[in-house]
């Protein structure tokens, strides 16, 4: 009988100290996760490429309106072409100081009102190694009835790699300059980075 009384307090006791445990602390919650602010990638903006690095090819060019006029940053001196016959295409070709994304092209020309440079045609490359030989993309193209260059000057977009851009002009009877029609740049330049 003793021993069943024992029994029943050291249950009782059990239950006591059971139910004076403290609970046990709740996991503390893990701090949320804050995502990561992204560092912004610096924008890149084009610039123009210094026309002392660039070299230039053109198919013709007359003697005293040498190609080189069109990146000698003179507005005043240019080059032109003999006079064209019908169907009659030039081009020109320019070496970047290294393979780059060109934004795009800027051309000025002295005469206003009048488009000098017929249906033109603008080809990039990064494998040639001479101005016309290797692998051309075309990545612009506009007729001789284009309104670009209204005044002379325009802007063609071309967003693209190259080493090379050339720049092609056909001559189809309009958008050539003079009475003696020839194709006419007086500098051009290249944005890009
Ligand atoms: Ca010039």
């Amino acid at each position: 009988m003793k021993t069943i009384i024992l029994c029943l307090i050291i249950g009782l006791l059990g239950c006591k100290i059971e139910s004076n445990k403290q609970a046990e602390p709740t996991a503390e919650l893990p701090l949320p996760v804050v995502d990561q602010i992204p560092t912004p990638t610096p924008e890149l903006t084009p610039q123009i490429v210094n026309s002392d690095l660039i070299d230039v090819i053109s198919s013709q060019s007359r003697p005293d309106y040498p190609i080189e006029n069109t990146i000698d940053k003179n507005t005043n001196l240019m080059w032109t072409t003999y006079e064209l016959s019908l169907d009659e295409s030039h081009y020109v070709s320019y070496l970047l100081p290294e393979r780059m994304h060109i934004t795009s092209l800027l051309l000025f020309n002295n005469y206003s009102n009048t488009y000098t440079y017929g249906d033109l045609a603008v080809y990039v490359s990064t494998d040639s190694t001479n101005g016309v030989n290797g692998s051309w993309s075309k990545v612009f193209e506009t007729d001789a009835t284009s309104a670009l260059f209204l005044d002379g000057d325009g802007e063609l977009p071309i967003n693209a790699e190259a080493l090379w851009v050339k720049l092609n002009f056909t001559y189809t009877g309009t958008g050539a300059y003079g009475g003696s029609p020839s194709f006419y740049i007086s500098e051009i330049q290249f944005l890009g980075y």
